[in-house]
């Protein structure tokens, strides 16, 4: 890289108040939220200024920092690419440095919203049941400390502090992919509330708001190379760039404390009452089919999602989960036409300069697999059919957490639980009693899905043993 290129510094366009304080800035938050806040502030005004918090890693905010918060959204597109420089984070903290003085933001009456992207397992819930897991360490550390860990324990010491301070509450956005995200977090936020002082689970319940939302952007990770193709394209080092696909779309149930919120209905995002329809056809049509793809992807030796769609295969069995699979059992939202919703998705998969990686999406399977494909699993089982591509799905998860490809090297499995699902493969004797023993993991799988899927899982399994993962998902019938 050359080192005389000069550093991406903020502009000098006049900053708003803050407004928004945002739990857990990855890349994804950076290249959808951010840039929809940034547009909303720009059509209509309004004070809504967004702090970053990293709840762990001094990462983001070192390298953001020298550039003032301002980072470049690159948006890669099949015919070419177009940088677009965001300003609207002004400020990262860093909680585990100093997480008083985020409860003191938090806790500020000029925030009136906290968004959050703390992944999945940020919540500190049960994925199969949604409720709070109370023997999480973090949430061990957050009902005995006043100085919480977690995103559940943020929430609830800082409206703890506004309370006893007179300030409203605020809105509570939640932006991960979960199934009906404003009631799970709401759900984890006032039964961590209750166990510390029942009257303020109290308050929360009456005063506070947690609509859903469904979020839609694909975010591969950021690579040294596009560091520096973007450097070279712009002469401007940004060193903490994110890419993205074109497409977006942000579906929020319109419930905000005082109704107070940016313009977002000017810039494209849907405000809607009931966020339901539009979450379960995401979550299933595209992340289930995401995560499908990548476990058999990985395991037949695809190194993206571009890749595994241009093997002739996978593009058969990805047209079959949606079409025979997911479609039937969903509710469109009003207006919306599912097989086109799977057309346009097919057309974003295939993008070959999108480099999403199906070790990337593979990670933290035990907290997607639930409303990516076991809701879909069981609607079908009750409706008496069949989904045999997602049966081979959720086998090729075993076959995954098993850590061992089919070349037999080592697979580098991130998720919570890797360890122990690790020790429950190795420990199994036969292929069944692997299976049976995953089937056990009851934040995975309820005891009423491990039962309807033990035979039907058993079958997948052993063919993705005999046969490989590409040959058995050609020989689905
Ligand atoms: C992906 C998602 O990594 C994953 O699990 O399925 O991040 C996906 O790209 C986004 O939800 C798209 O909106």
């Amino acid at each position: 890289m050359p080192a005389d290129i000069p550093r991406l510094t903020r502009s000098d366009a006049a900053r708003p108040e803050i407004g928004i304080v945002h739990l857990g800035l990855g890349a994804f938050f950076r290249a959808h939220g951010a840039i929809y806040i940034a547009e909303a502030m720009a059509a209509s005004g309004g004070d809504w200024g967004i702090v970053g918090v990293s709840l762990q890693s001094p990462r983001t905010r070192d390298l953001l920092a020298p550039q003032q918060f301002a980072y470049t959204a690159l948006e890669l597109g099949p015919d070419g690419e177009r940088p677009q420089v965001i300003e609207s984070v002004q400020d990262v903290l860093v909680a585990r440095e100093d997480p008083a003085a985020v409860l003191a933001l938090m806790a500020d009456p000029k925030i009136r919203i906290v968004t959050l992207t703390v992944t999945e397992k940020g919540y500190c819930h049960e994925p199969s049941t949604g409720a709070l897991n109370r023997t999480h360490p973090d949430i061990i550390h957050d009902l005995a400390e006043d100085l919480p860990v977690s995103a559940p324990g943020f929430l609830v010491r800082a409206l703890a502090q506004r309370r006893a301070a007179g300030t409203a509450p605020f809105t509570v956005l939640t932006c991960d992919n979960l199934p009906k995200n404003g009631h799970l977090v709401e759900g984890v936020v006032l039964d961590l509330a209750r166990a510390i002082d029942p009257s303020l689970a109290d308050w929360i319940a009456t005063r506070g708001a947690f609509p859903a939302c469904m979020v839609d952007r694909i975010v591969p990770a950021t690579k040294a190379e596009d560091v520096e193709r973007l450097a070279a394209a712009t002469g401007r080092l940004d060193l903490a760039p994110v890419m993205h696909e074109p497409f977006r779309q942000w579906v929020v149930e319109d419930r905000f404390v005082g109704g107070a919120r940016p313009d977002l209905g000017t810039v494209g995002v849907q405000l809607v009452e009931d966020v339901t329809p539009y979450e379960h056809m995401k979550l299933r049509m595209l992340n289930g089919t995401h995560s499908s793809l990548a476990y058999l992807g990985y395991l037949a030796g695809h190194e993206t999602i571009a890749d595994t769609m241009a093997d002739p295969v996978f593009e058969r069995f990805v047209r079959r989960l949606w079409q025979r699979e997911f479609i039937p059992a969903l509710t469109p939202p009003q207006g919306v036409d599912l097989p086109g919703y799977a057309e346009a998705l097919h057309a974003r998969y295939a993008n070959p300069a999108i480099r999403h990686r199906t070790w990337q999406i593979a990670m933290d399977g035990s907290q997607k697999l639930p409303q990516r494909i076991l809701g879909t699993l069981s609607e079908t089982f009750h409706a008496g059919r069949e989904a045999s591509g997602l049966v081979l799905a959720v086998a090729a998860w075993m076959r995954y957490v098993g850590g061992i490809d089919e070349a037999g090297q080592p697979i580098d499995v991130k998720d919570p639980l890797a360890a122990r699902l690790r020790a429950l493969s190795d420990g199994a004797e036969s292929p069944e009693a692997r299976v049976d023993a995953l089937l056990s993991v009851h934040e995975v799988f309820d005891p009423e899905i491990a039962e309807l899927l033990g035979p039907r899982v058993t079958d997948a399994y052993r063919n993705l043993l005999d046969l490989g993962a590409r040959a058995a998902t050609a020989a689905l019938s």
